[in-house]
């Protein structure tokens, strides 16, 4: 789950787990309250709140969590920060590796998101409801959940420190925290999404009012933003574009629309393949993109956006909006910012080959908060965790990593309701297609398999520790070519 920290990062409380009960650990030295205490749940809690949890199209992720109840330590031997994708991932992969009773996750939410489905939630084609599950269901049987949040990393010392006080030490950590959030950083929100006409997919707080804006469109600008800094899911913000410019046809609305899309990139797409299929469409479908035009404010009393030209330091233009997607800016977690652990620009300071931590050997990262230079997205979480996997228990065998991270990243560009280009490339923006057909051309197969198969895939395979990314299918299918 993202963790920005105005919108959205905590829980929603709408599905929330049966309450538990929180435990007091032998390990906590000091007598505080007892909702100081890490919560940790018993696994009768969560087998119970598991069943209660399965709908008809929940069935999948349920956990059996029927070991010996267990109170929360203070060293482990696999210690994983975030329980988003990468964390959950890596923890039921380590698990294997070590025995669930050696790994423990930190993670503070309530709730497990998969994102990836948020573009479909915004343009109303999924609900919100079946993007999060409670996170006592995805942790793997046995691994301590440790409900808190990390406020300090210290490497040298092999230990981290909880908001609650609690100080956990490690023999191998695995950070995974994931990428911030930072919608303050433009003037007028968070609190400007009180308004109607403005939504962003990137949280769960607003994502859905993103298909209301949508709904409620009558005429006049529908605008559609790209900010002035790393994100998840590149293709995202460009995604909902697309599918409001279907919308509209399909209600009639199309002809009132003028839909803009402000980038402050230079280009509509990082691989040249995919670049220049959507250029055509974005040209066939009438659609604006203004180059190096960064939002900065948002008046959303009057409905107006105001961009920086990148270009042009100093000038500024104002557009009203009848509709605006807003994709926030974004950091490395605040946590990782001035920790021993960052480069110089904050995120993870990783090997790009074995994601093993450049100074401290016993630290690795994973996923959005690293500085691998490859797209951030689940689909290259799921290739690094497979990667990640052999590295550690490499080196836990005193042997020499052997294999290597290409960068392998997709990013399902969503162009309609039911059409999907499948972009996939590696570290050099050379495609690294899986499929033996063109997949740069949209398809309706890519779109069911990004609204239907990649969650089910996620949930069964992924937080299992059982996907690595499809590099298996692609030799699979290249080979039958041959
Ligand atoms: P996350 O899954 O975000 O997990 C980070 C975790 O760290 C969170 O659980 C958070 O609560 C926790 N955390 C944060 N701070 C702390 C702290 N101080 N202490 C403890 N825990 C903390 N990817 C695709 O592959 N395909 C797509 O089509 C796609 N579409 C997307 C569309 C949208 C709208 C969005 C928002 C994302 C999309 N992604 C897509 C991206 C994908 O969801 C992320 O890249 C992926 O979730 C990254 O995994 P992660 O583990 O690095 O981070
Ligand atoms: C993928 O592996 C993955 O991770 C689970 C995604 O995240 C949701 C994806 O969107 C995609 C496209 C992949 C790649 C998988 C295949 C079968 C091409």
């Amino acid at each position: 789950m993202s963790h920005d920290r105005r919108v959205g990062s905590s829980d929603t409380g709408d599905l929330h787990c049966l309450s538990r009960k929180p435990r007091l650990e032998k390990a906590c030295s000091s007598l505080k309250m007892s909702s100081l205490v890490p919560r940790v749940c018993s696994p009768s809690t969560r087998l119970f709140a598991c069943v209660l949890r399965l709908g008809p199209q929940q069935a999948g992720p349920l956990q059996l969590h029927t070991g010996p109840p267990h109170s929360a330590k203070n060293h482990y031997e696999v210690l994983v920060l975030g329980g988003g994708s990468g964390g959950i991932t890596m923890a039921a992969r380590m698990r294997r590796r070590v025995g669930a009773e050696n790994v423990a996750i930190v993670e503070p939410s309530e709730r497990h998101f998969y994102q990836p489905i948020w573009t479909l939630v915004g343009a109303g084609a999924k609900q919100l409801s079946s993007s999060g599950r409670p996170t006592t269901c995805v942790i793997p049987s046995g691994v301590e959940w440790i409900k808190a949040r990390v406020v300090e990393l210290n490497p040298d010392e092999n230990c981290i420190r909880t908001d609650n006080g609690k100080e956990i030490s490690y023999k191998y950590l695995i950070i995974a925290l994931g990428i911030q959030l930072d919608y303050e950083k433009i003037k007028g929100l968070p609190e400007g999404f009180a308004h109607p006409k403005i939504g962003s997919n990137y949280s769960v707080k607003t994502v859905e009012k993103t298909w209301k804006a949508l709904q409620d469109f009558k005429e006049g600008n529908a605008i559609f933003t790209f900010p002035n800094t790393p994100v998840k899911c590149a293709g995202a913000p460009q995604k909902i574009m697309y599918l409001s410019e279907a919308y509209f046809r399909k209600t009639g609305k199309r002809s009132k629309a003028n839909i803009i899309f402000n980038t402050a990139l230079g280009a509509i797409f990082g691989v040249k393949k995919y670049a220049d299929a959507l250029q055509e469409i974005i040209q066939g479908r009438n659609l604006t993109v203004n180059y190096r035009q960064n939002l900065i404010e948002v008046r959303a009393d009057k409905q107006e956006a105001v961009f920086e030209n990148l270009d042009k330091p100093g000038e500024t233009h104002v557009i009203s909006y009848e509709m605006l997607h807003v994709t926030p800016p974004m950091s490395p977690p605040d946590v990782l910012k001035t920790s021993p652990v960052a480069d110089a620009a904050g995120w993870v300071d990783v090997d790009k080959e074995t994601l093993q931590h450049k100074r401290y050997p016993n630290v690795f990262g994973i996923g959005d908060c690293t500085n691998l230079p490859t797209s951030k997205t689940a689909a290259a979480v799921a290739a690094q965790s497979g990667i990640l996997d052999k590295t550690i228990s490499g080196i836990m065998k005193n042997q020499t990593p052997k294999k290597k991270y290409d960068g392998y990243t997709s990013c399902p560009l969503v162009t309609g309701y039911n059409r999907v280009i499948l972009a996939e490339f590696d570290y050099n923006a050379q495609p690294l297609e899986t499929f033996p057909f063109d997949q740069s051309k949209e398809r309706l197969s890519m779109y069911l398999m990004k609204a239907d198969m990649m969650p089910f895939l996620y949930w069964n395979l992924m937080l299992r520790g059982y996907w690595g990314g499809p590099a298996f299918l692609r030799k699979l299918f290249h080979l039958g070519m041959s």
